[in-house]
């Protein structure tokens, strides 16, 4: 590169990514052509519309990107495209939720989503984000016992308040999601359902996670998490009379963004590609065995596994455990300082605050791209319970 200033960043950050043991759960490694789609001179060109009715000239090339990314996101899901319909212009996971309720929930209209403490998004109605300033959250959450969810409160929730839409799919809920139920909960109030799969995207495309396409009207992922692709997300919609993908493409343009990255475009096509590989599937298979492993090793160890396991990429870890163990701030500094990166997490019902909460978030997608098994999660799990210990021997 001439920016010599730049380029030494982008080696430092190759170098420490290299260097640590990757444990964030939403974060993944992705390929060469991946990073070469997009480096590429599609970032030139402006296309904004939709593929063969664009508002400039010259997108004979970028409309076969854009139809080649939506003709294999349908076909990774096994998706017909007479009954779904899927924009892949959202330049990420946040962005696309909020292109779903611009599309469906009238202004002031309520949003029943989990709340953030319980594994929720932002995006899913909080007040600090603008889901939760132009909607109303209607907040749901695990059972207090068994830290998973309780379909039949939620269903009680949904009944008192009447949400618009529901949102089903979490960023730190590590368990299977009932997806029917959540349709059911949905059709009892008229409701959209709306999944937000962003987390488990590849885990549903690897076949390993139950899908939400016969359940969801709407579902959205990030491709940059288990997908392995560039940031960015997907939403897909049932095509029927209510119209849900006409209108979800006009909120996300013109309704909130100008010209769509085709650079990333040609990248989320390059992953979905390589997602509908069988060495894929493995990949899929592995992060759960993975995180099973992980799971059970810390557990083992001594540590409190939030609702006793995991049936994803991710765990959550109560290390602060009523004051017998650290906080979740703590626990990341002295991770990081030994080359482990995981991310502070709230546990439900956290007594802590967000910026030093009670718990970890551990995931195994990147790890597992780089070809760790579970032996190399139970050596993992060791390096953890020997540093948290270490610290917390300091704090005595
Ligand atoms: N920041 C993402 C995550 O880590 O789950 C969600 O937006």
């Amino acid at each position: 590169m001439k920016d010599k200033q730049i380029e030494k960043l982008i080696k430092e950050e190759s170098a420490r990514s290299k260097k640590v043991i990757n444990l964030i759960a939403s974060e993944n490694y992705v390929s060469r052509d991946v990073l070469q789609a997009l480096g590429s001179e599609l970032t030139n060109k402006y296309a904004e519309g939709y593929p063969h009715k664009r508002y400039y000239a010259g997108n004979s090339v970028t409309d076969k990107v854009e139809d080649l990314a939506k003709a294999r996101a349908l076909k990774l899901f096994k998706l017909s495209p007479n009954s779904w319909a899927v924009n892949v212009q959202a330049l990420s996971g946040s962005p696309a939720n909020v292109a779903v309720y611009l599309a469906l929930v009238p202004t002031g209209g309520k949003i029943m989503g989990m709340s953030l403490d319980h594994g929720g998004h932002l995006t899913h109605g909080h007040k600090v984000s603008i889901t939760g300033k132009f909607w109303k959250q209607v907040p749901y959450g695990v059972d207090k016992k068994t830290e998973v969810i309780n379909y039949e409160e939620i269903s009680k929730i949904a009944l008192e308040h009447k949400p618009d839409i529901i949102v089903a799919g979490f960023t730190a809920y590590p368990r299977k999601i009932d997806f029917k139920k959540f349709r059911e909960i949905a059709d009892s109030v008229g409701a959209y359902l709306l999944v937000d799969m962003s987390h488990l995207g590849g885990l549903v495309a690897g076949g390993v996670y139950p899908s939400p396409f016969p359940y969801a009207d709407v579902v959205m992922t990030t491709v940059h998490k288990t997908l392995r692709g560039p940031r960015s997300a997907l939403i897909f919609s049932k095509k029927d009379s209510r119209n849900i993908d006409i209108l979800i493409d006009k909120a996300i343009f013109p309704g909130m963004q100008g010209g769509p990255h085709l650079n990333q475009i040609a990248a989320v096509a390059v992953a979905l590609g390589e997602a509908a590989t069988p060495a894929f599937k493995i990949y899929a298979k592995q992060i759960i065995a993975n995180a099973k492993e992980l799971s059970a090793s810390l557990a083992g160890l001594g540590w409190r596994i939030v609702s006793g396991g995991t049936d994803s990429h991710l765990i959550l870890v109560d290390t602060w455990m009523d004051g017998k163990g650290i906080g979740g701030k703590d626990a990341t500094d002295v991770l990081e300082k030994n080359d482990i990166i995981v991310n502070k997490n709230t546990i439900p019902f956290d007594t802590r605050s967000p910026m030093d909460p009670s718990g970890i978030r551990i995931g195994t997608p990147a790890e597992t791209t780089r070809g760790k098994k579970e032996k190399d999660m139970k050596k993992i799990a060791e390096k953890i319970d020997v540093i948290l210990r270490k610290e917390m021997s300091k704090k005595k």
